[in-house]
């Protein structure tokens, strides 16, 4: 279903001149409004009157991490403290967090961007939606909530973790949709299977996952495993929080359309800034055209990731394609360039392995060795007539040193490094419990 058809199928040259004046309105904004852009524009000697077609933006600076980390907490906002209504902050951030701020009315776009979203994953009005994001200082819960309540759903607001409750509530209060992380999405899973629950007893069928970067193959077990239909939410606090981005239910695994009414996204180089020719990855620039407390001038997200205009089938809008990774986690090891979502798309070809992965850096020498953990399917384990990996089986087993002498070999010519590959059973990595999970253990103290 589209929530706003007026602006989710606006023609293309009337979402251009939109997009247009709002750019103008809202550089004109920060300029008179957020002291820090003035004096970076008027010490850059850029005349904002310049500033008139989507292309000119490229004129401007990009904001980033520390610009908001420099200016904690409340120095980026356009409006005095009387005209915010709610704090949130980014997650994830050693030290002091980077806070975000909102007026009413960036509250009611929030739940708009939200409502266009849960739309698009398949949720209707009168639908139930248990919300397993956190609630508090991250966006995931309220921002969920608020959307999802607009929409005209009946939201249980849950929250995150305790894992025991949420299948109790599955099976009690019988949601037709679902909204966590992937990872924490598989923890419930793992455990409804744990406990032999039929899943035909639930009445699931959509779940809205996101937050963290997530595989096709993780799709297929979480699909599978719960009998829903499971898409992609994108967002990130500084620019509003989830709702950035979404995936439509029917076209699964093309990108999630950007309300880029709202929030205009350019794909830059990331070493040099500049743009990329369409379809080509880098990091992805977001300015948010009609944000009041805190309108944000060509963020930087770090995220990496590329856009297709002309492929979009039910909206007019502009398709994002997954995170790959982010510019500040990509790994050079050995000179190569690596993401660990990488290590997600080479297992997605084998069906003997989970999606569950865990990659671990340490130093020998001077020298950078991974080491990625995968867990085998119990299925698998069982055509071998193997119930468990053991040290043991690990190196008698042909079959077990078949598998990891393939996953070396293929993650050699896909990504261009040796690794070495550790197996093991459904279980033994860490799971989430709740919020993000973190696949990435660095040891090499540097
Ligand atoms: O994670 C907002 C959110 C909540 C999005 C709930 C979706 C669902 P932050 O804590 O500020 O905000 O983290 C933002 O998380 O820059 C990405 O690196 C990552 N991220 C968010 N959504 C996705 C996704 C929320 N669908 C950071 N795929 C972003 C991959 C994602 N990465």
């Amino acid at each position: 279903m589209i929530f706003n058809p007026n602006a989710e199928t606006l023609a293309k040259d009337k979402l251009r001149a939109l997009q247009t004046e709002s750019l103008q309105n809202i550089i004109q904004y920060v300029y008179s409004n957020v002291e820090f852009y003035k004096s970076k524009y008027d010490a850059l000697g850029i005349d904002i009157s310049g500033i008139k077609s989507l292309e000119d933006l490229q004129k401007l600076p990009f904001t980033k991490k520390h610009d908001l980390r420099d200016n904690y907490p409340f120095g980026l906002f356009a409006v005095p403290q009387e005209k915010v209504a709610r704090l949130h902050c980014s997650s994830g951030t050693t030290g002091k967090p980077t806070v975000v701020g909102y007026t009413k009315n960036d509250i009611e776009l929030f739940s708009e961007v939200v409502a266009r979203s849960l739309a698009a994953a398949g949720c209707k009005a009168g639908m139930k939606l248990q919300n397993a994001y956190g609630y508090g200082l991250f966006t995931g819960g309220l921002g969920l909530h608020y959307g999802a309540e607009k929409l005209g759903m009946n939201v249980i607001p849950i929250s995150g973790g305790g894992t025991e409750r949420q299948i109790m509530l599955l099976q009690d209060f019988q949601p037709e949709a679902i909204a966590a992380t992937p990872s924490y999405l598989l923890s419930i899973i793992e455990e409804i299977e744990r406990r032999n629950i039929d899943i035909n007893t639930l009445n699931l069928k959509y779940a809205i996952l996101g937050s963290e970067p997530w595989s096709e193959s993780l799709r297929k077990r979480i699909e599978t495993g719960l009998n829903v239909k499971a898409t992609n939410i994108y967002g990130l606090s500084e620019i509003i929080g989830p709702g950035v981005a979404q995936e439509s239910v029917d076209e699964r695994g093309t990108g999630s359309y950007i309300w880029e009414d709202l929030f205009y996204p350019e794909i830059v180089d990331e070493k040099t800034g500049e743009p990329v020719a369409e379809g080509e990855y880098g990091v992805l620039v977001l300015t948010t055209l009609t944000k009041e407390a805190m309108p944000i001038i060509r963020y930087w997200t770090g995220d990496i990731t590329n856009l297709t205009y002309e492929h979009s089938k039910s909206r007019t809008l502009v398709k994002m394609g997954p995170i790959v990774g982010r510019a500040d986690d990509m790994m050079i090891i050995r000179g190569v360039n690596f993401f660990h979502t990488q290590i997600a798309d080479v297992l997605e070809a084998y069906d003997f392995a989970s999606a569950n992965y865990q990659i671990e850096l340490t130093r020998k020498s001077a020298m950078d060795i991974v080491k990625v953990s995968v867990e085998i399917e119990d299925a698998f384990l069982k055509s071998c007539d193997i119930s468990k990996i053991s040290d043991e089986n690990k190196s008698s087993s042909e079959q077990l040193l078949q598998v990891r002498k393939t996953l070396e070999k293929k993650i050699k010519d896909c990504i261009g490094l040796s690794m070495e590959v550790c197996l093991c059973n459904i279980g033994d990595l860490p799971r989430s419990e709740g919020g993000k999970l973190n696949r990435i253990i660095d040891n090499r103290n540097i």
